[in-house]
């Protein structure tokens, strides 16, 4: 039977504002999820992350589920203003206290925590009042605010990933307008992308100056999904890889390489900010290991510039500035965010990582699925998704044996949770959650990834 490296890390994912709820409880300040999400229009069904799982009271709860599943890491986040309610000045006690105790109760279940320290609820004060991600204080505001964390979780805490997914934050956010704070432009994403690069690489250097003691590893999680020639052209060929440039290479290079990838320099001319040398300096190098967050698979071609039938959420960015044309196989299955199941495409995006950053050692911090799942007679047969495991786990073990040094894997997601715009119908977890009743119960991919995790392979079958 195949297996995994015996080091190797299996864990599950969430965020905060996707499952904690508890949203204006203990001196929790508003974020622009808050916001986003209350303006009539902007959600599914005008759904919000005010209850969602309910998590912040229910932690324990989750954490035992967490132990019977047999996962070794736990990745989560920390909402900014839970801990600081205007993102700058003030802490707040009681939200110290809530992320505190969760850490204490992860680790006495034998659980390691993994802690994104922005996935996406900016404190709205720093939306009002620095203008978000656009400002160029906000840098500096959350340097201080990782800062907090690595001071009072740090202790405990030795696993770090500064940012989750910029390129959304930057495109969903302020490209399309689909996510928070819902700003439409097609200059905005990469001032955006700017200061996100420049926050991560200012938390990084605190965490390295001031917490060397804490003897822990810091990084950022990108996403980034494959893109694949649509023929063998050398045009087609080119806008595939022109597609990963704009999607990975946007964020990556700067931090492995020291700057923004010619490409995009040269496509986008002024509206792409430069970094002047003491920043690349100061950004080359900040990440101790890969976080990758993978989904799905598209065909790349040179766009002819002919009219299409754009698929905005999920597209590749701002498509005119890379001249790329996506495109889906219809042999392809599609999951219920009409997320193509390809994954061989998984494989080859963590060779091209491997072969473009020198062999870094990465970590799939998100791979999963989303499906109208429902429950039967007290059970969730989501064969759909164990398959969808089970066949991407299979290409992460192929990567390995041909020398990618994938260290671990999170499952997105532990259980059913606020998929942001698209509210609670699009289930990713592995357990499934009644949101009626909160109710949670482990679905038939979790009792799979059990056996997977017991038995440190994915080529394995339920009985
Ligand atoms: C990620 N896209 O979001 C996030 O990190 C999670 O919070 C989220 O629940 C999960 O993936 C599933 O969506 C993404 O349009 C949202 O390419 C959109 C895209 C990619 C990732």
């Amino acid at each position: 039977m195949n297996t995994f490296p015996n080091d190797f890390i299996w864990g599950t994912a969430t965020s905060s504002y996707q499952i904690e709820g508890a949203a204006t409880k203990n001196g929790k300040g508003p974020s622009i999820w808050d916001a986003f999400s209350s303006i009539p229009g902007k959600t599914h069904n005008g759904e919000t992350g005010e209850i969602a799982c309910d998590h912040y009271h229910k932690f324990k709860e989750d954490i035992q589920l967490m132990k019977d599943l047999g996962i070794k890491a736990y990745r989560f986040s920390i909402a900014w203003s839970r801990i600081m309610p205007t993102g700058k000045g003030k802490i707040n006690e009681e939200g110290i206290k809530f992320y505190s105790e969760l850490i204490d109760e992860l680790i006495k279940a034998d659980i390691v925590p993994w802690v994104t320290l922005y996935h996406w609820d900016l404190p709205l004060a720093l939306q009002l009042e620095d203008d978000g991600w656009l400002g160029d204080s906000i840098s500096d505001h959350f340097a201080t605010y990782a800062d907090l964390c690595f001071e009072r979780f740090g202790d405990r805490v030795k696993n770090w990933i500064t940012l989750n997914e910029p390129w959304v934050v930057a495109i969903l956010g302020y490209g399309q307008g689909v996510f928070a704070p819902g700003r439409v432009s097609t200059s905005e994403p990469y001032l955006a992308g700017h200061q996100l690069i420049l926050a991560h690489a200012k938390a990084v250097h605190i965490y390295r100056k001031k917490y060397k003691h804490q003897k822990g590893q810091i990084g950022i999680t990108n996403n980034c999904d494959w893109r694949e020639p649509l023929t063998d052209s050398n045009e087609d060929k080119e806008a595939a890889e022109r597609a990963l440039q704009f999607f990975l290479a946007w964020f990556a290079d700067p931090i492995y390489k020291g700057d923004y990838p010619e490409t995009m320099k040269e496509r986008l001319g002024d509206r792409l900010p430069k970094f002047s040398l003491e920043e690349q300096k100061m950004i080359k190098g900040t990440s101790d290991f890969f976080g990758l967050n993978h989904y799905t698979t598209m065909y790349a071609a040179h766009d002819d510039g002919s009219p299409k039938d754009r698929n905005v959420y999920g597209n590749g960015g701002i498509s005119e500035d890379q001249e790329v044309d996506l495109s889906l196989d219809k042999n392809w299955d599609l999951t219920l965010m009409n997320w193509a199941v390809v994954p061989w495409g998984c494989k080859k995006m963590l060779e091209w990582i491997d072969n473009r950053y020198d062999k870094p050692e990465i970590y799939i911090t998100e791979n999963g699925c989303a499906y109208a799942d429902q429950l039967i007679d007290g059970k969730v047969n989501d064969q759909e998704r164990l398959e969808f495991y089970k066949g991407y786990l299979n290409a992460c073990q192929q990567a390995i044996e041909g020398g990618v040094k994938l260290k671990g894997y999170f499952a997105w997601s532990f259980m059913d949770n606020f998929e942001w715009a698209s509210g609670y119908d699009k289930r990713f977890g592995l357990h499934y959650v009644d949101f009626e009743t909160l109710q949670r119960k482990p679905k038939k991919s979790a009792l799979w990834f059990r056996e997977a995790i017991k038995n440190n392979s994915a080529n394995i079958d339920l009985l």
